[in-house]
Order: structure tokens, then C-alpha cells, then sequence
């Protein structure tokens, strides 16, 4: 099957953020696995909610209430439909993948977790997949096991078999490495921690904004995601979560909205999702997101995926050819970013100078320090590529660097 290759100059058009010039050149933005940018319906949608709709959402029965409450409760199914999760009450609300990767350790995994039993993540995992599963090991005597990778980026299967046994409760892992652009083969993987029995947190907040997922084919039993990743606004993501291991949870935080009944002598929980919403939730969030979930639905998730690996293929012949330059992340599948080091130039050097080049890249250790340890650099420069991006764009990047290495030697 074919299908329309993704028009490229519409979509740079349809994001005000990049007619813009930084140190008076065009802007060319390589930085969308930190936080992608935002069309103009995404914006759009922000504003009018708050121009026309706002008010708080479940509590009210006058008309504004009512419409925002609507607007929030529709994007749980655009959510829904874009996972192929089997039903609304498995997508949870939260402020991003670090809340809700939290919510999982701290409600799960303290429940699940005893001493002995072990949890898994990868030496690849960003630390949002690291530490909430190191506090909830600490505090339920469980054990942190680490599956290392190749130097080519690709995880280490076999040590991965090794280490799963019937001690292990949950495998914690990232669908995308944010810093190695690596993807893992999470079907295979899901199904070998289910035959041991453990459950599977997948990290999507890479994998979302670059490919087609579909939980129930994955078999997975978390999956987490940040809206600012796909297009949508900061401080929202989304949980999703098998209805029978949500039901069976405990609450995370205590307040409004998560409750059906308080008394001093006994408080019951609400039903799904809203059990693990407390408070008064990011509204104009949630609408943002559906926005944007519009948005990048209508340009498919497939042809975003094939041009992004056209701009990586393009980005990595151009980086063989430069001496001094070291890629680290070649998996064979591999999603577009291009971690990369200069030769005695520091990351950060290199990231200033592309700046006034205008070209916007992350220099640094990317939030995921052990795969810095596992090269022995304490920094990389990291360009990663979005829809929006162009083969121009991967030009600049070039000439930044070679400038760079001008400057820098000289
Ligand atoms: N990575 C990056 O530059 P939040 O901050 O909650 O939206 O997402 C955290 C997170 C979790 N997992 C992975 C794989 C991620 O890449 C990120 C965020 C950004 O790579 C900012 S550190």
C-alpha cells in the first residue's frame, strides 16, 4: 500500500515558531525529543478554550463547566483511539511521562514490591524510568536490575532473557531512547516478561510524536507519554493502564475529583480514570493535546515516521563523511536523532556555536547519565528531528559543525 508523502513545506507553515531568526539566521530547530513546537491549531485550540470555555471541569452544572468538561472528556477518546487502548477508563490524565511512570511505582509498585522480588530497566532508560523505580526499591526492599546494551545502541536480548526470573514483578522500559534513538523490540520483550510472569511499563514519551503505537497489540500493561512531545502543550501526558491491574491499585494522591464519598470514618474512591486524578486537572492541557493529536493524526503517523528516517538516513551519511565526528546509537532500527561528539571539542562548545548558527540541537547528558558512563563521555550533542524538519535543515546542522570545528581548531 501507498500512501502521500508528507508534505513538509505545509507543515513548517502551519508552526509560527519557526518563521522566526535567532542570531540572524533562520531558525532551524533539531531539538524536538526535549519539547517539540506547536502549530497554530494547537495554539489555536489553547486559546479559544480559554477565551470561550473555561471553567472547572466535573463540578459544575452552569454551562461554561459543562463545555469544558466536555472538551476534556472528548480528548480521552482521540487518546483512546490514538493507542488503541480497548476503553476510556485505561487513559489516565497526568502531567507527563515523569508523573505517571511516579504513579505507577508508587501505586503498583509499592503494592507489588516486596523484598526479593526484582524490577528491571535498561542501561538506556532516561531517569524518569530510573529513580522512581530506585525510591520504590528502597522502600519496599525490592532489587533494581539494570539489562545493559551493544555499543551500537542495540539492547543486550540475551543478557535481557538472563535476567527476567520468576522474581521479576516489573520490566521498566523505554519504547525510544531519547539519547541513542534506539527502539526496542518491545512485542518480544513484553511477551517474555508476561511469561515470567511481570508486568511491562513501556516509556513512550519518545515513541508517541515519531510512530504508530497500539497498546493492545504491544500487550502491554503502562504505557506513558507527554503531550509537549507530540506537538501538544507542556505539563499534560497521559498513563495508560490495563483495566484490571488500574482497578486493583491503590490511589496515588488524595483530593478532589478522586473520591465518591468522604467521611472521617471511611473515604471510597471514585471509578476509573478519575481515581488517580486528583485536583483540578490541566484543562486547557488536555484540549491542547486533542488539538494535536488532530493534527498529527491528519498528517499520519506513518508517513511522519518515513520522512523523519529519510532526514536520519540523509543526517548519518553526512556525519560518516566528517572526520573527528563519533555517532553514538547505530541500532538498525533506529529512531531520528543523531547523538553525536567532536572530536576534543566539548558538547557544550558545539552547542553554543550551532546556536549562532542558528541552529537549535541539546548539548549535555540528555537526562540519561548511564549511557554517558557506558561511552565514557560526560556529554553529547543530540540532534533530533520532528515533522517539521527538512533536508536543509540537516544541511545547516552540517555547516554549523564544520564551523565549528573551524573555530574550535583554530
Ligand atoms: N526527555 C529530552 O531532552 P517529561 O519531562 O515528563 O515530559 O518526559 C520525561 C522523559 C521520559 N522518558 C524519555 C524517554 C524522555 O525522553 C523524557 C524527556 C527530554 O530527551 C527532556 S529531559
Amino acid at each position: 500500500m501507498t500512501s502521500a508523502a508528507l508534505d513538509v513545506d505545509s507543515v513548517r507553515a502551519d508552526f509560527p515558531i519557526l518563521k522566526q531568526q535567532v542570531h540572524g539566521r533562520p531558525l532551524v530547530y533539531l531539538d524536538s525529543g526535549a519539547s517539540a513546537q506547536k502549530p497554530e491549531v494547537v495554539i489555536q485550540a489553547v486559546s479559544d478554550y480559554y477565551q470561550r470555555d473555561h471553567s472547572n471541569v466535573h463540578r459544575g452544572v452552569h454551562t461554561l463547566s459543562q463545555r469544558a468538561t466536555a472538551a476534556y472528556e472528548a480528548v480521552r477518546e482521540k487518546v483512546c483511539t490514538l493507542l488503541n487502548a480497548a476503553r476510556t477508563s485505561e487513559i489516565i490524565y497526568v502531567s507527563g511521562t515523569t508523573a505517571a511512570i511516579n504513579l505507577v511505582a508508587q501505586t503498583y509498585g509499592r503494592a507489588n514490591l516486596s523484598v526479593g522480588s526484582e524490577v528491571l530497566v535498561t542501561e538506556m532508560e532516561h531517569h524518569a524510568n530510573i529513580v522512581p523505580w530506585q525510591i520504590a526499591c528502597e522502600l519496599s526492599g525490592a532489587t533494581l536490575k539494570v539489562v545493559p546494551f551493544h555499543d551500537n545502541g542495540v539492547l543486550d536480548l540475551d543478557q535481557y532473557q538472563t535476567m527476567l526470573s520468576d522474581n521479576t514483578r516489573i520490566v521498566a522500559v523505554t519504547h525510544i531512547s531519547n539519547t541513542l534513538g534506539t527502539i526496542n523490540p518491545m512485542t518480544e520483550m513484553i511477551r517474555l516478561a508476561h511469561d515470567v510472569g511481570a508486568v511491562v511499563l513501556v516509556d513512550g514519551a519518545q515513541a508517541v510524536p515519531h510512530m504508530t503505537v497500539d497498546v493492545q497489540a504491544l500487550d502491554c500493561d503502562f504505557y506513558a507519554f507527554s503531550a509537549h512531545k507530540l506537538y501538544g502543550p507542556t505539563g499534560f501526558g497521559i498513563l495508560y493502564g490495563k483495566e484490571s491491574l488500574l482497578e486493583a491499585m491503590p490511589p496515588w494522591q488524595g483530593g478532589g475529583d478522586m473520591i465518591k464519598q468522604v467521611r472521617f470514618a471511611q473515604t471510597t474512591y471514585n471509578d476509573l480514570p478519575y481515581k488517580f486524578e486528583a485536583g483540578t486537572p490541566h484543562i486547557a492541557g488536555a484540549v491542547g493535546l486533542g488539538a494535536a493529536i488532530d493534527y498529527v493524526s491528519g498528517h499520519g503517523l506513518g508517513q511522519i515516521a518515513a520522512h523523519e528516517r529519510a532526514l536520519l538516513d540523509y543526517a548519518q551519511a553526512q556525519a560518516s563523511a566528517v572526520s573527528g565526528l563519533q555517532v553514538f546509537g547505530t541500532a538498525p532500527d533506529k529512531a531520528a536523532v543523531l547523538s553525536f561528539e567532536l572530536d576534543g571539542i566539548h558538547a557544550h562548545d558545539v552547542g553554543t556555536v550551532l546556536d549562532h548558527e542558528g541552529v537549535a540541537v541539546r548539548a549535555g547528558h540528555h537526562c540519561a547519565m548511564p549511557v554517558m558512563e557506558h561511552f565514557g563521555v560526560a556529554a553529547t550533542v543530540r540532534a533530533s528531528f520532528g515533522m517539521y524538519n527538512n533536508y536543509d535543515d540537516v544541511d545547516a546542522l552540517f555547516a554549523g559543525i564544520a564551523r565549528t570545528k573551524d573555530l574550535m581548531s583554530a
